[in-house]
């Protein structure tokens, strides 16, 4: 019997151990940040658990994290991504409207210190198609806890603490960063526990797949079409890029961070900041990149350097393997020098 095997097999890393022992590394902590994302983590077990239900998987999922999130005690205000009939209000909570939508603050008995911007679940369009779709999550600290404002998640990327996604797909996979390192979790059904099987995710430094939807080449500025051109008709020898677009970004960065590569949805004519939004889609998957040794650009700036103004922003995201983004920055910095 192999009993270094078996003591590794029966040694089972949980998320929350593992949260716990990075805890540690912070002596003055005292367990609330924890807390937090254990809420989240059962959140996203109930999403990956929930079947054929009454009520459209992307309206339960946004109530079942903003009661997980106000329940923790530890947030002072939630963002989501809402569709403009999500009936998701509940007791605990104040709506603050802009249009249809909100941010939540949360009442002062149950008020915390951190700030979550997510999005319940992310790719939504794919949900009957059994495509994978996912939860995205970024988690800041308040400024002043007596005088909490929207200022409060308009920060930027840089000062996010930890960010994650879950997807849902053939297996249900946690990625989390709580600011050193990345790490994959798969939850296991059986034990009902997100159990470690990536850890210190690295992003290689180069990859062989590039990930956006051509269907908007037609509107793309130069710097992006020249490098959509590169990947598929490159002129140093190399070889031609795959392209691998599923059109879920939680399943696109997935597999980015991954097997390498670069995800990208651009500016074009029609959409002059994308599609994606900074807070909840962005910042989160810009904070992991760069964790896992990758790197996120704007087409400006470096993603996480972005200061939204408005909880709903949207921003172009090129992320992915360092050398790929080097890149599309280089192309962007030639187009700047030249016009
Ligand atoms: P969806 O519209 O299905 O919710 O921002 C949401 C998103 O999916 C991302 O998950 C995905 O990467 C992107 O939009 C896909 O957009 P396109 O359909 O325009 O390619």
């Amino acid at each position: 019997m192999d009993h270094a095997a078996e003591a590794q097999r029966t040694d089972l890393m949980t998320i929350t151990r593992h949260v716990l022992n990075e805890q540690g590394r912070h002596p003055e902590s005292r367990g609330d940040f924890t807390i937090l994302l254990s809420h989240i983590v059962l959140g996203c077990k109930f999403v990956a658990s929930a079947g054929e239900e009454q009520k459209k998987l992307d309206v339960l999922s946004n109530e079942v994290f903003v009661k997980a999130l106000v329940s923790s005690g530890r947030t002072i205000s939630s963002v989501l991504k809402l569709d403009s009939d999500t009936p998701f209000l509940s007791a605990q909570c104040v709506l603050v409207s802009e249009e249809n939508e909100e941010a939540i603050f949360v009442d002062a008995p149950l008020r915390g210190k951190y700030c979550v911007c997510f999005d319940p679940l992310d790719g939504s369009s794919n949900i009957d198609c059994g495509v994978s779709i996912g939860t995205i999550f970024g988690i800041y600290m308040i400024k002043d806890k007596d005088n909490v404002t929207l200022d409060d998640v308009l920060q930027p990327g840089t000062d996010m603490l930890a960010a994650g996604y879950c997807m849902y797909g053939s297996s249900c996979t946690l990625v989390l960063s709580t600011g050193n390192g990345v790490n994959g979790f798969t939850l296991d059904p059986s034990l009902g526990e997100f159990i470690l099987t990536h850890p210190n995710i690295k992003i290689p430094n180069r990859g062989k797949i590039y990930s956006v939807n051509e269907g908007n080449a037609k509107n793309w500025d130069a710097p992006t079409a020249k490098f959509v051109e590169k990947c598929k008709y490159p002129q140093d020898g190399s070889s031609p890029k795959s392209l691998r677009y599923i059109g879920s970004m939680v399943a696109d960065v997935h597999r980015t961070l991954l097997y390498g590569g670069i995800f990208l949805y651009p500016a074009d004519e029609k959409s002059p900041n994308g599609k994606l939004r900074v807070l909840y889609e962005v910042f989160p998957m810009s904070f992991l990149m760069e964790k896992a040794g990758g790197q996120a650009f704007t087409g400006k700036q470096r993603a996480l350097e972005l200061v939204p103004k408005k909880i709903h922003d949207r921003s172009p995201i090129f992320l992915g393997s360092y050398d790929d983004v080097e890149d599309i920055k280089a192309l962007y910095a030639s187009e700047s020098t030249t016009a």
